[in-house]
């Protein structure tokens, strides 16, 4: 069992992330890869005294109640994406750990491919460049008429940062916006829906971009997805858990709701294979912030929370549930 030296402050790497993170601490800070322990449990016993730091992937649960007790001397937990529903903040607080996750740096990724996720939905182009090249257009004529953007009003669901990137965007579509939240906010010119439902009524197309965890399960239910209708579209780039899956499934392939555009899914990687056969979705692996170019700012800021931290100059991205309180 390998002993680290006392002396040295280490950042915990719970599992595999982007090289570009660890090369960063490692400047700096000693590193440890759990993930290359064979025996996790023991070493974590034997090295808990020298873990200040920890970092982790997306939906990676490591950080529960019982790992807290297992890391005393842990300060900081900072972990990859800007949404951090796979780590228990509320725990982390109890035992005086920050927590950090990446904002800002992808937010116009994620709304640039949310407007491709939402173009792509209502043109049908992933079924348009099937039709090609299966030779369809050479037997069958002409691709079948699409719907349109032109004309439609479109309900944002998480009218944060990401949500205003896509209205900017949607605006010059020329698309109608309007938006839901928990609260209404001052300054914001488009009509707020307190009521998601009567919002879902109102629009064609609902584009849900919240935090995942329990306060929005299956916030997008059966009931709002009946009111958003048969000519409707649903564009989910949130999280999997914000929308009731099977009840999608049902909506859709009953004709229901009209089409939808899905770039995470409640059990990833697993697909429903109802979901994967239906002609009128287009689904996504989990990409909307996934280029070299973003993907690099975000696992320089992870490793940027640390060294900050680890340098005695705070955290720089805390997440609310964590404020950081710097100590006169
Ligand atoms: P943000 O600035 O914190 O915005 C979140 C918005 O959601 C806020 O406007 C908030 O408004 C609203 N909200 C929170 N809880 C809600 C609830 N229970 N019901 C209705 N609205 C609620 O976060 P962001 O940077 O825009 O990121 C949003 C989320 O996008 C992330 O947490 C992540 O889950 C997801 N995301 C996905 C990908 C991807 O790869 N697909 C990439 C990045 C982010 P109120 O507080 O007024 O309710
Ligand atoms: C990443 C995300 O895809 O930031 C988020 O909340 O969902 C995405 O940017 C995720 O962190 C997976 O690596």
């Amino acid at each position: 069992m390998r002993q680290l030296k006392s002396f040295i402050s280490s950042v915990l790497v719970a599992s595999p992330v982007m090289p570009i993170i660890i090369e960063r601490i490692e400047k700096r800070f000693s590193v440890v890869k759990l993930y290359d322990e064979v025996d996790q449990n023991r070493f974590l016993q034997e090295n808990a005294s020298h873990i200040r730091a920890a970092v982790i992937g997306y939906n990676q649960p490591f950080f529960n109640e019982a790992s807290f007790e297992k890391l005393p001397k842990l300060e900081i937990i900072s972990s990859f994406g800007v949404g951090y529903d796979h780590v228990d903040a509320k725990a982390a607080h109890k035992h005086g750990v920050i927590v950090t996750n990446t904002p800002d740096v992808l937010t116009d990724e994620v709304a640039d491919l949310a407007l491709g996720l939402l173009i792509a939905t209502l043109r049908r182009i992933p079924q348009a460049d099937t039709y090609l090249r299966n030779g369809s257009w050479l037997q069958k004529g002409a691709f079948p008429l699409s719907d349109t953007l032109q004309g439609k009003t479109m309900g944002i669901v998480g009218f944060g940062r990401i949500g205003k990137a896509i209205a900017k965007r949607a605006k010059a579509f020329g698309i109608k916006l309007v938006y839901h939240g928990r609260t209404q906010q001052s300054g914001v010119k488009l009509r707020y829906y307190a009521n998601l439902v009567e919002m879902a009524q109102a629009v064609d197309i609902l584009m849900v971009i919240t935090p995942g965890g329990s306060a929005t399960h299956h916030l997008i239910n059966a009931q709002v997805l009946e009111a958003l209708g048969q000519n409707g579209t649903l564009i989910n780039v949130a999280r999997g858990s914000v929308v009731d899956e099977r009840a999608l499934v049902s909506a859709l392939t009953s004709g229901r709701l009209g089409a939808a555009g899905l770039d995470v899914f409640e059990a990833e990687p697993y697909v429903p294979k109802e979901l994967a056969a239906l002609p009128n979705v287009v689904l996504l692996p989990h990409i909307a912030s996934a280029s070299h170019h973003t993907r690099n700012l975000m696992g320089k800021l992870v490793a940027d929370n640390i060294i900050s931290w680890l340098s005695g100059k705070g955290p720089k991205t805390p997440v609310a549930e964590t404020p950081y309180v710097k100590q006169a």
